[in-house]
């Protein structure tokens, strides 16, 4: 056995096994940095029940005593179609009611109910009547299952009825001792949920729920396991109508293949897949008092306004890349407002795909903290909309080339709600963006680079030339405020940046000089940003900006980010009107309007700033509603609040801190570009930048870089910019310096690992 297998197995008894976990081991595992927890079951599925899932589908666990309620969804569950834009549905809720124990139970004082992202496990342990109970739950990528365990430390310990719910509607009808959901939406799509449950000892009997449907009575199990797998027929192509195989059939195989294994041989598949993404990435902000790392989750986001918790910090950070790697998994869709988790049928804002910035929003970290597979599932959707996306373009826009979108968008190419004429261009940077940092030359020259030049054709033939030679996007619509008019900052930005990804493709491939130099010459005549009146960026061509416009959408700031032509380096006069518009419109905002403007502080090189947002992003928010004044933050289970839970916020957030520790878009890797003094010692690892450099570790003390490794993975010049002075025996290396800052440059071998250390 090799030292990892042996690492593993270590790790999964550990877990497993009911009778080491007394309340003395709980406690010392309260200090784990990657763990959010809490003293008490979940009471409501938003703010404090726990999400986990493999990209598919996935589940909010609620850690009942006397009922265990997960609800479960699968990305695909679907209304609407290509011209209806529906909204993602629940699926359904998976309960499990211990016999004899009822709601007024009291929570024992050694309830614990946990989520360590570090391995994806949920667990929740107690004792009563003296036996201690445990439960573990994880949501298994390679073996398509959701997997809940239930042990005791005493035989016979469970009796209990399992039943499932169909959001829907459907009976619950067993086959066996499997129970399933099955129906069809009234669009059609046909969907499938079912569940096998292993029993330990005792006896497991389907019977009648009384009210038409089916349940399992397990009586003196000493423990059992409950599989689950859900699936529809969607599939992401439209010349099949987009349907694919019946979800029974799919669903079936799962349970059948999972069934015929252990849960230790389960576990041990899930936890080396998930490890495999999850575990790229360290990250140490600092160290939290013991006593405030202690705390269950909810208590410290609290104390958090009091005292200082660079852990939570980094668990928040870290969970950002859980919840992606939970939601967004290769030949799965695209994590939507929610990830993929949702309890109603008529979800805040359809839990669609929003193209004016939340979609976006949500990958922003995928490449920078090495997770790129996680981004195809995005590049995938936009692949299987161009087509439905041209023929509702044409309608709107007759004569054009290539496709654009509108602000809402489901998965079957249907949309609504205006029409948002750079979206397509947004998508293309993250199209352009999976190249930029992998150096992936066959799928820039087989995906990216055709679609890149279908959205440039668009604008090609959209844009407005006026007399004078500038080139304007008509009617545009600065979101979501404002007027309706030509040469929207909004648009022009977009378009710039597109352009510019075109260019920086057509040249690596080498392909369509004569078009390439057109783009060019566009990208040059595109109205220009403009300063305004009160020395900010403007929004409109028209300088009407409001000073005390606190509205949460910063569109006008695009080219600062997730743009790259705004820089403090290269176009300080546009950064600082940048950063006048950003200070009017205020650091308290909703939640991933904060997760935008930590990115734009990041990039206006002030970490103390970019600091200040994030300590307002780490607000217990309360409510339940819409209301956008009840203030943006997180929930007891971190989930962003828009308000309500929107996901946005938290990919936001890790994409922003990652912005503070490393930057790499103005072709050279900037080294803590934005270090706020409450991190002025700490260490990351694992990194990603453009040009597909690994920045395989960073350490610093007092705000400068003490010892740096770099991988580079796909050879080429490595430029670096340190805010100090770092010692090296790279051969032909060349260094200088520009204002305070220490630039080097060299040449880089495919593989190679390229280390420095601070000059004492
Ligand atoms: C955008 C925002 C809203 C909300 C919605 C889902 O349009 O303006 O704040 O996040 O998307």
């Amino acid at each position: 056995m090799n030292k990892k297998i042996i690492y593993i197995v270590l790790v999964a008894l550990s877990i497993i096994s009911a009778k080491t976990v007394n309340a003395q081991k709980r406690a010392e595992k309260k200090s784990d940095p990657l763990i959010i927890w809490d003293d008490k079951p979940a009471k409501t599925w938003m703010t404090e029940a726990y999400p986990m899932g493999n990209g598919r589908f996935g589940g909010m666990v609620f850690g009942g005593l006397a009922q265990e309620h997960i609800q479960f969804n699968e990305i695909s569950l679907w209304t609407g179609d290509e011209s209806e834009t529906g909204a993602y549905q629940a699926f359904g809720d998976l309960f499990v009611n211990f016999k004899g124990k009822d709601t007024s139970m009291a929570i024992p004082a050694n309830y614990r109910r946990q989520l360590d992202i570090s391995k994806a496990i949920q667990q929740i342990a107690y004792a009563d009547g003296g036996v201690a109970y445990k439960r573990e739950y994880f949501c298994s990528f390679p073996d398509k299952v959701m997997v809940l365990h239930f042990t005791a430390d005493k035989k016979g310990a469970y009796s209990a009825i399992i039943g499932l719910k169909d959001a829907h509607g459907s009976k619950v009808t067993a086959n066996g001792t499997a129970l399933q959901i099955e129906g069809k939406l009234e669009n059609g799509l046909a969907y499938n949920a079912s569940i096998v449950v292993k029993t330990e000892g005792g006896t497991a009997t389907v019977e009648s729920d009384g009210k038409g449907g089916t349940q399992l009575n397990i009586n003196q199990a000493n423990g059992f396991t409950v599989l689950l797998s859900a699936a529809t027929d969607y599939s992401n192509k439209r010349e099949q109508h987009w349907r694919g195989e019946a979800p029974g059939i799919k669903v079936k195989q799962n349970l059948d293949a999972a069934s015929a294994k252990t849960f230790l041989q389960l576990f041990n598949n899930h936890l080396l897949d998930y490890k495999s993404l999850f575990g790229r990435v360290a990250i140490n902000l600092g160290t939290t008092p013991a006593p405030i790392a202690a705390e269950p989750t909810y208590k410290r986001v609290i104390d958090y306004k009091k005292a200082a918790d660079p852990q939570l910090e980094a668990l928040l950070y870290q969970y950002g890349r859980y919840l992606l790697i939970s939601s967004s998994r290769k030949g799965g869709l695209p994590a939507n407002l929610q990830g993929l988790w949702n309890e109603s049928n008529n979800p805040p804002w359809r839990s669609d795909y929003h193209s004016n910035i939340n979609i976006q929003m949500n990958y922003w970290l995928a490449e920078p903290t090495n997770l790129s597979e996680c981004h195809i599932p995005y590049l995938d959707y936009i692949n299987s909309m161009r087509e439905v996306k041209k023929e509702s373009t044409q309608k709107e826009y007759p004569g054009v080339r290539g496709w654009t979108v509108k602000t809402e968008n489901n998965i079957f190419g249907g949309s609504s709600f205006l029409w948002n004429t750079p979206g397509s261009a947004w998508y293309a940077q993250g199209i352009w963006e999976h190249y930029a940092f992998t150096r992936d030359k066959q799928y820039l020259q087989s995906f990216a680079y055709p679609v890149l030049k279908e959205i440039v054709e668009f604008w090609d033939d959209h844009l407005k030339h006026r007399p004078d030679g500038t080139l304007v996007s008509p009617l545009g619509w600065s979101p979501e405020h404002g007027p309706t008019e030509d040469g929207v900052t909004y648009d022009q930005e977009i378009i710039y940046d597109l352009f510019t990804n075109y260019i920086e493709a057509a040249d690596v491939l080498g392909a369509d000089k004569t078009y390439r130099d057109h783009v060019d010459d566009m990208k040059e005549h595109l109205l220009k940003p403009k300063i305004g009146k009160w020395g900010q960026l403007q929004e409109w061509e028209t300088d009407r900006d409001d000073p005390k416009d606190t509205h949460r959408h910063s569109s006008n700031l695009f080219g600062l980010h997730p743009g790259r032509r705004i820089s403090t380096i290269k176009t300080p006069e546009l950064a600082q009107a940048a950063k006048v518009s950003l200070l009017a419109r205020g650091d308290v905002s909703t939640g991933w309007s904060m997760a935008w403007k930590m990115n734009f502080w990041a990039r206006l090189q002030d970490g103390d700033h970019a600091y200040k947002i994030l300590n307002n992003f780490i607000t217990l928010a309360g409510g339940s509603g819409v209301n956008y004044n009840e203030g943006g933050g997180v929930y007891a289970n971190l989930f962003c609040a828009h308000p309500p839970f929107q996901i946005d916020g938290n990919f936001g957030y890790t994409a922003g801190v990652t912005e503070m520790l490393v930057q790499s878009q103005t072709n050279e890797i900037q080294l803590l570009p934005a270090l706020p003094k409450a991190w002025w010692s700490g260490n990351v690892q694992g990194l990603r930048a453009r040009g597909d450099f690994e920045i395989t570790n960073m350490e610093w003390r007092n705000g400068k870089i003490a010892k740096l490794t770099i991988k580079s993975l796909a050879g080429g010049v490595c430029n670096l910019r340190s805010p100090n002075a770092l010692k090296n025996n790279i051969a032909g290396l060349t260094g200088s310096q520009e204002n305070a800052d220490f630039k080097y440059s060299f040449k880089t071998q495919v593989g190679q690992l390229y280390s420095f250390s601070a000059v004492n």
